[in-house]
């Protein structure tokens, strides 16, 4: 590779942008970009990021490839491109790819004369990728646990129960329903492994805590679990998925020579496996056994470092392989109704003005009133719909309406408080705060409170591809540095401490647990399916 700098480029293929952050060796941030779906694609007429039909909810492929066009273009304009040593990054979980084997062909014979998105626009079987936020796949999830005795027994084997969004009941769908763009799918890959594949110029494996995001793979092996893979797609989908999981801190290739001759990436530039994007922020945040970071994205997700004993699965949290420890765990909660279902609130109640939300939430107090704000189907728990409870009673809206406010965010974090301390023995001893919410103070603040513990934030927004750089690093050292003796050798900036709690609130919280979880209860049964 030329003399010079080196750079590390992490990727982060979300729900809403596709983002990278380039870092250089003393891993500082040197540039970052974004690509947004809605306002840089608006041909494809996403709303943030997704297409939703009821339950279905899936985002068009070829837009993430039109982003990668996009990005790539962006990137070239800067004098770094040439000397980044490797690349890796993340994907949202769980969304899948279905390529065709025209598109693998296309894949493998990249020219540089045209855009990747000329080149693999007939490249899949179907032209929208289930993602995430999809909740149309319950049966498919209850056939698998029956399959092998349960929800906690396919919690014990893969790291969770059935969940609607996971990959291997999203195939299952397919296989069941649209048997005929199944059986034209050459490979499956992740959102993730997608993104792996497109630089490489071939299939890409996913790595071990994508696996876990399938419902298809053992948790402890970190192996494709044969009966899983026939239930949900038959006999083709081992060859489907191609390769087996692989761990990080490897290379898989070096990066394909059409991005070589188009952009001017260094040929020896290596490609490492790309993770998840909440598996990535815990790496950015070089987790350690007591932290607790509480990320408020799109989705607010949960994530604890877990040492091999500390962990147990359950029904309610995943167990995920860790991304740089593979005998250790990433203990993981995710909501789906995060950000998305604040602002709906803010619209509602506070004029669209973050000001005032904030004004609400330091002003009103919520003592008597309890909310539950499920806009979209909830994962924890399972329920839908807006549910207001004053004084123990069900009401349809608060005798005074802009307590809301205060009752939605109080409502997520208490969940959050009593989901954490179901999943681990482990005492957290402080939160590291993440995502778009994080930057409110406000909400930070009631955080805190809820928890009882301090809150400090990470410089820098995009911790999942801040942590695909550092993967990229990683992937560079061939296994001969582990990861904490890679991020020692650095001088990191340490986080930085945004609140401490008010024990009395923290105690006044504490006392309302129980009819937290009694009124969910009520909520959760009068579901109907
Ligand atoms: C995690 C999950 C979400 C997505 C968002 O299981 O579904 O956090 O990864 O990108």
């Amino acid at each position: 590779m030329t003399t010079g700098t080196a750079y590390y480029l992490g990727l982060d293929l979300s729900t809403q942008q596709l983002k990278c952050t380039v870092m250089n060796d003393a891993h500082a941030i040197v540039l970052e970009e974004a690509v947004n779906f809605d306002r840089d694609l608006p041909e494809f007429g996403t709303k943030h990021g997704a297409i939703q039909n009821g339950d279905v909810v899936t985002s068009p492929t070829i837009m993430w490839v039109k982003a990668m066009d996009i990005l790539f273009e962006r990137l070239k304009k800067s004098s770094v491109i040439g000397n980044i040593q490797g690349i890796s990054g993340a994907g949202q979980q769980h969304g899948s790819v279905y390529w065709s084997e025209r598109g693998m062909k296309a894949l493998h014979q990249l020219d540089a004369s045209k855009t990747l998105a000329e080149q693999l626009s007939d490249g899949f079987a179907i032209d929208q990728s289930p993602i995430w936020q999809d909740a149309s796949t319950t049966q498919e999830c209850r056939s698998l646990e029956n399959l092998v005795g349960g929800p906690q027994a396919l919690a014990d084997l893969t790291g969770s129960k059935g969940y609607e969004r996971f990959t291997g009941n999203q195939i299952a769908k397919m296989y069941n329903t649209r048997r005929d763009a199944y059986d034209e799918t050459k490979h499956i890959s992740l959102v993730s492994s997608f993104i792996a594949s497109v630089l490489l110029g071939r299939l890409a494996p996913v790595d071990s805590p994508e696996g876990s995001g399938t419902n298809l793979m053992n948790i402890q092996t970190h192996k494709w679990e044969d009966k899983l893979l026939k239930h949900c797609g038959g006999d083709s989908l081992h060859d489907k998925l191609g390769l087996e999981p692989v761990e990080g801190g490897v290379e898989l290739g070096k990066i394909h020579p059409f991005f070589v001759e188009r952009y001017g990436f260094h040929p020896e530039c290596g490609i490492m496996p790309f993770t998840g994007d909440n598996s990535a922020t815990l790496v950015s945040m070089n987790l350690k056994e007591g932290d607790c970071v509480v990320s408020l994205g799109t989705s607010d997700t949960v994530l604890v470092y877990l040492k091999q004993g500390a962990a147990k699965a359950t029904t309610e949290a995943h167990l995920m392989a860790h991304p740089t420890d593979p005998t250790g765990f990433m203990g993981m909660l995710c909501y789906k109704n995060g950000s998305l279902t604040r602002q709906h609130i803010r619209d509602q109640y506070a004029h669209g003005d973050w000001d005032e939300f904030n004004k609400l939430l330091q002003e009103k107090s919520a003592k008597d009133c309890m909310g539950f704000y499920y806009s979209m189907q909830e994962i924890i728990p399972f329920a839908k719909g807006i549910y207001r409870f004053q004084k123990g009673q069900p009401v349809e809206e608060f005798a005074d309406p802009s307590i809301n406010v205060r009752a939605i965010v109080e409502s997520q974090f208490l969940s959050m408080r009593i989901r954490l301390q179901r999943m681990t023995t482990v005492e957290s001893k402080r939160i590291l705060a993440t995502g778009g919410a994080a930057a409110n103070h406000e909400i930070l603040k009631i955080l805190s409170n809820v928890f009882g513990l301090p809150v400090y934030k990470q410089k820098g927004m995009n911790s999942a591809s801040l942590g695909g750089s550092l993967l990229a690093k990683y992937g560079t050292l061939h296994g001969k540095t582990a990861f904490q003796d890679m991020m020692k050798q650095q001088q990191a900036d340490e986080p930085e401490l945004v609140c401490e709690p008010d024990l009395e609130s923290t105690q006044q919280y504490a006392a309302r647990l129980d009819e937290f979880n009694r009124l969910e209860k009520q909520v959760v049964d009068q579901q109907v399916s």
